[in-house]
């Protein structure tokens, strides 16, 4: 198996590549106008913002791209080929704006550490910007090592992510690696999400079988509440198949994300579609509603929370667009 194919190169992105007469190759990281890229050839520098035309994409980490050669001879990025799916947030510098994290992973893997209680809220954000992406939805629970009963956590989490896979991992002691490595399996692309040092580049390593990125020190007592990993980036598995560490983030914002407003709250969702006044029901003490006193009063709570948010961030874009 060749690196390209190991991170998924198919017919369907070789004939797109072909299409538009560039070589094919993945992002692997991004950094100020340059991205490392992945090709039949190895791994190469490729120049992505001068030579590239206003309105034309910009490369993140997982795009499958053409790489061509600029007027100069230098090897730049052609295309960024269509996504089949994409890591979106809102930008937490510029609220008003959305920015892609990852693209094409196929499955979003959401890290919880295990070291601290499942905070709710959190976790479903995460789940909702998950499952917008078009991408399946796992739930990480990683240092199982550290509680007595993880299994308790996992059902937990399940309640919490209606449809996601959950796994329960202790990287550190190697548990629990063969259920992520199965959800990768097929040169599948896993993109881990998650809050600063609940162990998501610690996992990374322990299936790489080899200390690729960097990890918090236990030790360096100067480290806490630092950000170890800095860039989102895209990580070979030995077996096949790949992953993207990406920095922490501690509270995800979901933008337009309707969908994944729908399927991360699935069962109110399905609910919703029953309420005698459809629209404008706001699940509260309307008369006929079928939402409210049939589901778990705290998720329905975070769920008209988070409507609300997109629902003003609906007419904020509407304004804006005036
Ligand atoms: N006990 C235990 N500790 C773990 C485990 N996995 C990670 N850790 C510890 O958790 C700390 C943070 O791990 P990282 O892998 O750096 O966390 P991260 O999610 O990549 O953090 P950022 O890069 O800052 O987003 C390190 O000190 C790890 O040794 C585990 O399975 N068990
Ligand atoms: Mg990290
Ligand atoms: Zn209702």
């Amino acid at each position: 198996m060749t690196p390209l194919e190991a991170f998924g190169a198919d017919q369907r992105w070789r004939e797109l590549a072909q299409h538009q007469q560039g070589r094919l190759g993945r992002v692997v990281q991004v950094d100020r106008g340059e991205c490392e890229v992945m090709t039949d050839d190895g791994q190469i520098r490729v120049s992505s913002d001068s030579q590239r035309a206003q309105g034309d994409v910009a490369p993140v980490t997982g795009d499958w791209i053409t790489v061509v050669f600029d007027p100069d001879d230098a090897l730049v990025v052609g295309k960024v080929l269509e996504r089949r799916t994409l890591v979106v947030r809102r930008d937490p510098a510029e609220h008003a704006r959305a920015q892609s994290l990852v693209a094409n992973a196929d499955v979003v893997g959401v890290v919880h550490g295990l070291d601290r209680r499942i905070n709710p809220a959190q976790l479903e954000r995460f789940s909702v910007v998950g499952w917008q992406s078009g991408a399946a939805v796992a739930v990480i629970l990683a240092k199982a090592d550290l509680r007595r009963h993880p299994g308790r956590d996992a059902e937990k989490a399940a309640a919490l992510a209606p449809g996601a896979t959950v796994v329960i991992t202790a990287a550190l002691a190697g548990e629990g690696l063969d259920r992520v490595a199965a959800l990768v399996e097929g040169n599948r692309t896993l993109a881990l999400l998650g809050p600063s040092g609940v162990g998501k580049s610690t996992l990374i390593n322990a299936l790489a079988g080899a200390e690729v990125q960097a990890t918090r020190q236990v030790r360096g007592g100067d480290a806490k509440g630092r950000h170890t990993t800095v860039a989102r980036r895209l990580v070979p598995l030995p077996s096949g198949g790949s992953i993207v560490d990406t920095p922490g983030i501690r509270a995800v914002g979901p933008w337009d994300a309707w969908e994944g407003l729908a399927a991360a709250y699935a069962e109110i969702d399905a609910l919703d579609q029953d309420c005698r006044f459809a629209e404008d029901c706001w699940h509260q003490d309307q008369p006929g509603c079928a939402v409210a006193g049939n589901v778990d009063e705290g998720r329905l709570r975070r769920y008209l929370e988070l409507a609300e948010e997109l629902a003003d961030q609906d007419l904020d874009r509407a304004r804006r667009r005036r």
